[in-house]
C-alpha cells in the first residue's frame, strides 16, 4: 500500500490548548505524523510519496470560499492586529446571534468561522492544511487510477471541519475533500467509515442531505465525550440522504467485543450501499491507553480492524485523523494498513 505525506503538514505546530478548562500543552502536534510516517517506513508497507497541489477547485467543492479565504488570510491579519501568540477564539454566534454579516476583527472572524476553542491557529495551519488536504486528494487520484489501497498521512487531521467551520484539531476536511473529488471523478457511490473516538461531525455535516456518499460513524456516545453536540443514534440522514447517514455511539470504556459488533453492523451497511470507494477515517485514538479517550482497544485489536475492512473487497482510502498515544500511535496505524492488506 503506497502512502502519500508532506512535510510541509509539520508546519502546523501548536503549542498549548484548552482542554478541561485550562491551557494545556498541545496534543495533535507534528511528532505525530513523525512517528506513524517512520513505522511506515520500519514496517516496509510501501512507497511514499510526496502530494501535489491540487489548487483550491476540489477543496471548493466541500468549503466555502469565503472561509478558505479566512483560512489563507488570517494570519496575517492577526499579525497585523498586533497579536502574536498562537490564536483561540472566545465569542461565537450561537442561538439568536447572527453569523452574517461576517465581523470584521481578527476575534469576530474566529469566532464566526470555528466551532471550539480548542484549537490552536498559529503561523503555519493554513498551509500544513492545505498540504494535509491534497495529501488525502493525491491519495484518492491512487484508488481512482486502480489502486486497490492507500493511506494518506494526513496532518492535521480534518473529520470535525464543517463547510465553514474549523474545531476538532481540524481545519480542512480532509476525508470529505477526497470522497468528493472521487464523485467528482467518476465514482457513483462513495462510503465514509469513521473509526476515530470522537464523532465526525464535519463530515456527516457536509454529506448530511445526499444519498450518493454514505456517512458512517462508530465513536464515544456524544452524550458524554466531545464533540457533544452531533453523532447520536438517531441522527440517519435528511431529505434525499434519509438513510445514508449511520451512527453508532458507544459508552466510555468500550472494548473490542462491543466495538466488532457495531463494526459487523457498519460492514453490512457498506454492502447494502455497495459503494466504488470506501473512505475510512482512520482515528487511532480507540486505543486503551489514549491520553485524551476513553475505550478499550489494544494493538492487536487495530489489526483486527484492518482485517475486517479488507475482507469487504472494496478499493480503500485511508485517511488519518486522530489519535494522540504517540509512543504507539504508529504500531496502531500501520497494523490497521497491514491487517487490511495481509486479510
Ligand atoms: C480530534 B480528533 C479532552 C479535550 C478534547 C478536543 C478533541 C478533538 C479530537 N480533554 N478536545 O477527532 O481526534
Ligand atoms: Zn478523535
Amino acid at each position: 500500500m503506497k502512502t502519500v505525506f508532506s512535510p510541509v503538514q509539520l508546519a502546523h505546530r501548536p503549542q498549548r490548548e484548552i482542554a478541561d478548562g485550562e491551557l494545556v500543552p498541545a496534543v495533535e502536534i507534528p511528532s505525530r505524523a513523525e512517528i506513524v510516517l517512520d513505522e511506515v517506513k520500519r514496517r516496509r508497507l510501501g512507497d511514499v510519496l510526496s502530494p501535489d497541489a491540487f489548487g483550491r477547485a476540489p477543496l471548493e467543492r466541500v468549503h466555502t470560499p469565503a472561509y478558505l479565504d479566512f483560512l489563507d488570510g488570517f494570519w496575517n491579519r492577526w499579525t497585523a492586529a498586533g497579536r502574536s501568540g498562537e490564536a483561540f477564539p472566545y465569542v461565537w454566534p450561537v442561538r439568536g446571534l447572527r453569523a452574517d454579516p461576517v465581523p470584521e476583527s481578527v476575534d469576530g472572524l474566529l469566532g464566526r468561522y470555528s466551532f471550539d476553542a480548542g484549537t490552536p491557529l498559529g503561523a503555519g495551519t493554513a498551509e500544513a492544511a492545505r498540504a494535509s488536504a491534497d495529501t488525502a486528494l493525491t491519495a484518492a487520484r491512487l484508488i481512482r487510477d486502480g489502486a486497490g489501497s492507500a493511506f494518506a498521512l494526513c496532518r492535521p487531521p480534518g473529520h470535525h471541519a464543517g463547510a465553514d467551520y474549523y474545531g476538532g484539531y481540524c481545519f480542512l476536511n480532509n476525508a470529505a475533500i477526497a470522497a468528493q473529488w472521487l464523485r467528482d471523478h467518476g465514482a457513483a457511490r462513495v462510503a465514509v467509515l469513521d473509526v476515530d473516538y470522537h464523532h465526525g461531525n464535519g463530515t456527516q455535516a457536509i454529506f448530511y442531505d445526499r444519498p450518493d456518499v454514505l456517512f458512517l460513524s462508530i465513536h464515544a456516545d456524544p452524550r458524554v465525550e466531545y464533540p457533544f453536540f452531533l453523532g447520536h443514534a438517531e441522527e440517519a440522514g435528511a431529505k434525499a440522504g434519509t438513510g445514508y447517514t449511520r451512527n453508532w455511539p458507544l459508552p466510555l470504556g468500550t472494548d473490542w467485543p462491543a466495538y466488532a459488533r457495531a463494526l459487523e453492523e457498519a460492514c453490512r451497511w457498506l454492502g447494502v450501499f455497495s459503494p466504488e470507494v470506501v473512505v475510512v477515517s482512520l482515528g487511532l485514538d480507540c486505543f486503551e491507553r489514549d491520553p485524551i479517550s476513553k475505550f478499550g482497544l489494544t494493538g492487536d485489536d487495530f489489526l483486527r480492524l484492518g482485517q475486517r475492512l479488507g475482507r469487504l473487497g472494496l478499493p480503500t482510502l485511508f485517511v488519518l485523523e486522530g489519535g494522540y498515544a504517540v509512543d504507539a500511535l504508529g504500531r496502531n496505524c500501520v497494523n490497521v494498513l497491514e491487517g487490511f492488506a495481509g486479510g
